[in-house]
């Protein structure tokens, strides 16, 4: 039996950068319902929203401080209602973002624990300092430390994340209680799953000190323990009730620690996103960027293929740069961006894309830290401020890597504002939309957005490409090929992954290219290829 969704395409919308319908310059809910023709028409089955609870919008609705409330920002929860209940007439599903390892500080959770007496006190991570220092001396992930005091409490709490993060105490059975009600209360709404934020650290199995010298201090207490595999697995229960889905966005795992947490056997999550093949370009933390060189890209790809039961496949999120500008051409935009949507196709595993991703969008153009609003960047910036990384190097780290770059709105028309808003949008919009944009594209068969549209239907009708065993063929810094063997077929898809021309000798009929009708073993600068074989 095929799961189902094992065959649909995810798209991934950042709803604050997405439509705004009512022009206060933030996208919102009605904002995507006047969107679900177009993206019906891509091609896309499953849509995944970033946070759109209610939230004090310190790291962008990662910090909740209500799960079961739709933020004023995007609508009402009857606007969220309409959006599941639209989308499902489109044969769309909705995957809601499920963001458990902490709330905000506004949560009412939170508020209570700070009361010592409170029977919310447990929740949290609540400690007192040790001889005048924090209760241990683990770092978080924004930067720095990541303990906060409470004046209120007289003790200091966890915090993996932004200070307004607190991070929760699984350790407290009703905490998981009150996770399970929040399941509930969404699968009742008839949503398709969740995607579960830096869901493998949600438990600390100690919070002592760290004696490693990791980048991460204290990650080692906390990564990938028993307690979250347990957590999972109790969760899961209510997720098979419902025949839902779920992916985990599970932060330094390798191909081990990943089918731990979603080998179907153990029935904790269906997919997870890794991240090694997106840290390839990196030395040691994000901020430092080497290079992209494809023969490292593929065989990281590679390795993940080949041992992992089920992938998801990716290029682009709300957290990372975009794609074209870091694993494509400058020459060569609009192929290397095709070349890059074939290998999200043909690979084995759910392919998911992200907004903007499909037009080619690429990182933002802003010029100064006053147009950045991310709360990462924001912090990093100010640490590089305090080392005394001269202002040029500062820059330079925040434009290469800045979450924003990906964040900027959605580009729809060459008309205001991109067609995002009729008002001031809250971050700056790509200047680059007068060209990139969805109605250039929609009615141009030559267009990276017709190439998208073709690829989602030609893997969704081939049992090859959704089913078929992967093989690697090749995998150097300028070509790249692999295998994809089905029932009385195989297809070899070859990527030519530069700016020359280049002759190889991958034989079969051509299914498709992005750049030719015919093939006879030249590609083109960024060519893209299937090439099917008997077998
Ligand atoms: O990201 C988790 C995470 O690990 C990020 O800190 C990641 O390392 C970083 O963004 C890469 O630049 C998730 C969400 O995707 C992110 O948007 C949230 O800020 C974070 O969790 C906290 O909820
Ligand atoms: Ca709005």
């Amino acid at each position: 039996m095929h799961e189902w969704w094992k065959q649909s395409t995810v798209y991934q919308i950042y709803p604050r950068s997405f439509c705004d319908s009512n022009g206060d310059g933030i996208g919102d809910i009605p904002g995507i319902i006047s969107k679900l023709d177009e993206l019906q028409d891509l091609g896309v089955e499953l849509l995944w929203l970033s946070p759109v609870y209610a939230s004090p919008n310190e790291d962008n609705g990662y910090d909740i401080s209500d799960y079961c409330a739709i933020h004023p920002d995007f609508g009402t929860m009857e606007d969220m209602d309409r959006l599941i209940a639209e989308a499902k007439k489109r044969g769309m599903g909705i995957i809601m973002d499920l963001v458990i390892n902490h709330t905000s500080t506004a949560h009412p959770w939170f508020q209570a624990s700070r009361n010592p007496e409170s029977p919310y006190r447990n929740y949290y991570f609540w400690r007192k300092g040790k001889n005048g220092k924090l209760p241990n001396n683990w770092t978080g992930f924004f930067g720095g430390k990541c303990w906060e005091y409470d004046d209120r409490s007289g003790e200091y709490y966890l915090h993996l994340f932004a200070p307004h993060q607190p991070d929760l105490n699984y350790y407290e059975p009703k905490v998981l209680e009150e996770i399970k009600k929040i399941l509930r209360f969404w699968l009742d709404k008839g949503i398709a799953g969740f995607r579960c934020d830096v869901i493998n650290i949600i438990w600390k199995d100690s919070l002592e000190s760290s004696r490693k010298k990791l980048i991460l201090t204290g990650l080692e207490h906390y990564h990938s323990k028993e307690g979250t595999h347990e957590i999972l697995r109790q969760m899961r229960q209510i997720i098979d009730e419902y025949d839902a889905y779920t992916v985990g966005e599970t932060v330094f795992v390798d191909t081990k620690k990943a089918c731990d947490l979603c080998a179907p056997e153990r029935k904790e999550l269906h997919t997870v996103f890794g991240f090694e093949h997106m840290e390839c370009d990196q030395i040691i933390v994000k901020w430092f960027k080497t290079p992209h060189k494809w023969g490292k890209f593929m065989t990281t790809l590679a390795r993940w293929q080949n041992n992992v039961p089920w992938n998801t496949v990716y290029l682009e999120n709300h957290d990372q740069p975009r794609s074209i500008p870091r694993f494509g051409s400058k020459k060569y935009p609009m192929e290397s961006g095709k070349l890059l949507a074939m290998l999200t196709f043909t690979l084995k595993g759910t392919p998911y894309i992200y907004q903007g991703q499909e037009i080619g969008m690429t990182d933002f153009d802003f010029t100064s830290m006053d147009e950045v609003r991310d709360v990462e960047s924001i912090n990093i910036h100010g640490l590089l401020k305090s080392a005394c990384v001269p202002a040029a190097l500062r820059w330079k780290i925040i434009r290469t890597t800045s979450r924003d770059n990906a964040r900027t709105p959605m580009q729809w028309t060459s008309g205001y504002n991109a067609g995002f808003t009729s008002g001031t949008p809250w971050l700056g919009i790509n200047g680059n939309y007068r060209t990139v944009n969805v109605a250039a594209q929609k009615n141009d068969p030559a267009s990276l957005r017709s190439w998208y549209k073709t690829l989602i239907a030609l893997r969704k009708n081939s049992p090859t490409l959704l089913w078929g065993e992967f093989e690697l063929l090749s995998a150097t810094d300028t070509l790249c090929a692999y295998r994809r063997i089905g029932e009385g077929e195989a297809l070899t898809v070859v990527l030519n992954c530069c700016d020359n021309v280049q002759t190889v000798d991958y034989t079969g009929e051509l299914i498709i290219s992005s750049c030719a009708d015919t093939y006879n073993g030249t590609l083109q600068p960024w060519e893209a290829v299937i090439l099917r074989e008997e077998a």
